[in-house]
């Protein structure tokens, strides 16, 4: 849906009596109808959807949440989960018909047990990313998931797209951290899957099924993650390279000389930096020379200072003699350490303030890369003269963000609308040649169910239909989002 300025519809008979219901359980408070107190949670992240709602609701427990869903089938109502609504895909803002109602489950952010012999924590679904890390910070433990959203976005909301972020080189996407799920179904049954078994093969893994479905077969209140053990010691460096073949040689190089300690591995190109420099004078990049790219390496260890230096001064010095990078500089401290995380993280943000933009989150073979942004880039520029590619990402995971910021001096609202589509029927056919995927970590949302079939094909398809006819036969469950029935 894009932003159009959608309007209400006046309620009938049935619509109160159901507004009733919910209020009978969660309190007036906790039941917003009210337009203007429930702005905030309609329109996404990126401003680029807006949708209606009959009621934001705020449960404040997995029985209340399970109480909302019933309420929803008895009177046939859509429901929207949203978490910390940083969703770039649309996934969590109703559409217009201004007859869903969207459950937030920020009130739901409790952290509930730091068990330290099992090394695992269990959390509510509407539980800040960050509070967690904190959290097992404190008790001396990694919680290792770690995305540019991170002080906002909510680990029900993690879970629901499977995130990835920074640190998937080294701890896997949110999937590979989660052990146990509590969800409510859309029939408004409780699952219980709260198991922080490290083996369970007890029938079909539902964990799996309801991570990354978005919303759509389920609300995940509760779930159980692993905790690692916290570096003794972190070395971070910014290099300069020529082009990407010699990016994903370093990496071959990190992994090969790097004994396991590699955890970050995120480039960033020239256009990518250009937009921090003039939105972000304060996280400029320190490098000179102006290279075409910038890798940010990481390594952990939780050996000593003295052996992870060794290892990360052999890779750079390799890599310099090699050719491999024309420059390096290794954070001293941890301000520039987090300089240099800053500016990475904020090149989202630099493209946000720029304007309107168009975002491909894809995954390729790191054989097939050079190829595809090679041609990719050759091909975008011949029909749109001007255009800005603004590609970064998580190398080390084959990730690109494959970014489009309109040329300079074209009305970006207009340039968006009209060549969006265009764009990335471009960048998607690009992304089949090579047998790469259209979403690496963001998910389908609503921006992406409308190309899923073509590009998962037929059969895929059509078994995720399967599943979700099965799971929720009345689509309520954030219909018209990841697959679309009927
Ligand atoms: P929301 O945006 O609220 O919801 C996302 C989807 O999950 C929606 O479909 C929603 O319906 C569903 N959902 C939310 N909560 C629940 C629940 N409890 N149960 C069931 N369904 C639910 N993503 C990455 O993967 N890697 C990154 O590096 C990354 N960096 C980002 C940087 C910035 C600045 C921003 C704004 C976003 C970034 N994202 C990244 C995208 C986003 O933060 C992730 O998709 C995140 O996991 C969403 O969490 P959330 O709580 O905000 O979920
Ligand atoms: C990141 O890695 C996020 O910074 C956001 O996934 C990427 O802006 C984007 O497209
Ligand atoms: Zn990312």
């Amino acid at each position: 849906m894009k932003k159009n300025n959608p309007t209400k519809h006046p309620m009938n008979e049935s619509t109160q009596e159901f507004l009733k219901e919910l209020t009978l359980i969660l309190g007036q408070r906790y039941v917003i109808t009210d337009e203007i107190d429930q702005a905030s949670y309609l329109t996404d992240w990126r401003k680029k959807y807006t949708g209606l709602a009959l009621a934001v609701v705020l449960p404040k427990s997995t029985q209340q949440v399970s109480d909302i869903v019933k309420i929803c089938q008895k009177y046939q109502i859509s429901m929207v989960p949203q978490g910390g609504n940083t969703s770039m895909v649309g996934g969590a803002v109703p559409n217009q018909s201004g007859q869903q109602i969207l459950i937030s489950l920020k009130l739901m952010n409790r952290i509930i047990e730091l068990d330290q012999a099992n090394q695992t924590m269990t959390v509510e679904g509407g539980c800040i990313l960050q509070v967690a890390q904190e959290m097992a910070q404190s008790k001396g433990f990694l919680f290792p998931l770690s995305l540019g959203s991170e002080g906002s976005c909510t680990l029900g909301g993690n879970l629901a797209t499977n995130a990835g972020g920074t640190n998937v080189l080294r701890y896997g996407n949110a999937r590979e951290q989660c052990l146990g799920l509590e969800v409510v179904n859309a029939q408004g049954q409780v699952i219980n899957s709260l198991r922080s078994l490290r083996k369970d093969n007890t029938g079909y893994d539902l964990r799996h099924l309801f991570i990354g479905s978005e919303g759509t077969l389920g609300i995940i209140t509760q779930a159980i993650f692993k905790l690692f053990p916290l570096p003794k010691t972190q070395w971070t460096a910014l290099v300069s390279l020529d082009s990407i073949p010699k990016a994903i040689e370093l990496l071959r190089i990190c992994q090969q000389m790097g004994s396991g300690l590699l955890s970050g591995f995120e480039m960033m190109t020239r256009e990518s930096l250009s937009l921090i420099e003039l939105h972000f004078k304060q996280f400029k990049n320190p490098m000179a020379g102006d290279p075409n790219l910038i890798v940010l390496i990481e390594l952990s260890d939780q050996e000593s200072e003295a052996h992870a230096r060794q290892i990360f001064e052999n890779i750079l010095e390799h890599a310099l003699e090699s050719n491999t990078i024309t420059d390096a500089i290794v954070a001293e401290n941890l301000t520039q350490v987090n300089h240099f995380w800053q500016m990475r993280d904020h090149i989202t943000l630099a493209q946000a303030m720029e304007g309107g933009n168009i975002k491909h989150d894809i995954t390729l073979p790191l054989s097939s890369m050079t190829h595809f942004i090679t041609q990719t880039d050759a091909m975008l520029k011949k029909e749109f003269p001007g255009l800005r590619v603004i590609n970064f990402g998580h190398l080390g995971d084959g990730n690109l963000h494959y970014n489009m910021s309109p040329p300079i001096g074209a009305d970006f609202s207009e340039f968006v609308n009209n060549y969006e589509s265009r764009i990335s029927e471009i960048v998607y056919a690009q992304v089949d040649k090579y047998k790469g995927s259209i979403s690496a970590e963001h998910g389908i949302g609503q921006s992406k169910a409308g190309v899923l079939k073509a590009h998962r094909g037929e059969q895929a398809y059509e078994t995720m239909l399967s599943i979700k006819k099965a799971l929720d036969p009345h689509n309520l469950m954030n219909p018209d989002r990841v697959v679309l029935v009927g």
